[in-house]
């Protein structure tokens, strides 16, 4: 009985402890350990930032070693035709994969691929709540990604032209590298 009330107080205890750890008030023994803990995670988060602190050729290598690429060249010539390209954003873009774009994953979309002036109403044009494929040709089209990311000008775009694209667009302060907050975009789209 003795020993259940003294486990009872010393979890009570060491939450306590835990709790007032964020305030940095020290509670002894245990707050070494959570204090090592705590330096723990934080090397641990340092060292994923350094390790994803990727240049365009990083991002490129990164990338292709996915089957993304090669899933969406449908006819196998290792380009993407304006089709191939337009559906590859409409896939990666369907967020929970139901074959539309509903607001919420648009919305999403809207800030993490910083496609400013984009308006829901002028892509959603019959208002049915939903991007369908032929309301996405429309509007995809109408931004001029394709032509932009064709950087050699022969009308396809191979993956290096893929990567180079979406890198250019999340490395937002321009200094060639995508750094702790711009590589999670990464994870979240394109993440194994
Ligand atoms: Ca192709
Ligand atoms: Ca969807
Ligand atoms: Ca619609
Ligand atoms: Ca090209």
């Amino acid at each position: 009985m003795k020993k259940t009330e003294t486990s009872t107080l010393k979890a009570i205890r060491n939450g306590l402890c835990l709790f007032l750890l964020a305030g940095t008030i020290s509670c002894g023994g245990e707050t070494e350990v959570a204090e090592t803990e705590v330096m723990d995670n934080e090397v641990i988060t340092d060292d994923v930032a350094m390790a994803e602190n990727w240049d365009g050729d990083a991002y490129y290598t990164t990338f292709s070693g996915t089957n993304y690429y090669e899933d969406w060249d449908l006819d196998d010539d290792n380009f993407l035709n304006e089709d191939e390209y337009t559906t590859s954003f409409y896939q990666t873009w369907d967020a929970d994969n139901d074959g539309m774009i509903n607001e919420t994953e648009w919305n999403t979309v809207v800030a993490d691929y910083n496609l400013t002036g984009a308006d829901w109403a002028a892509w959603d044009t019959d208002g049915d709540g939903f991007i369908e494929t032929a309301e996405f040709d429309t509007g995809f089209n109408n931004m001029g990604w394709y032509t932009a990311w064709d950087t050699d000008g022969d009308g396809l775009i191979e993956e290096r032209e893929y990567t180079d694209g979406v890198f250019t667009i999340w490395d937002e302060n321009d200094d060639d590298l995508l750094d702790d907050t711009e590589y999670v975009y990464y994870n979240t789209y394109y993440g194994i």
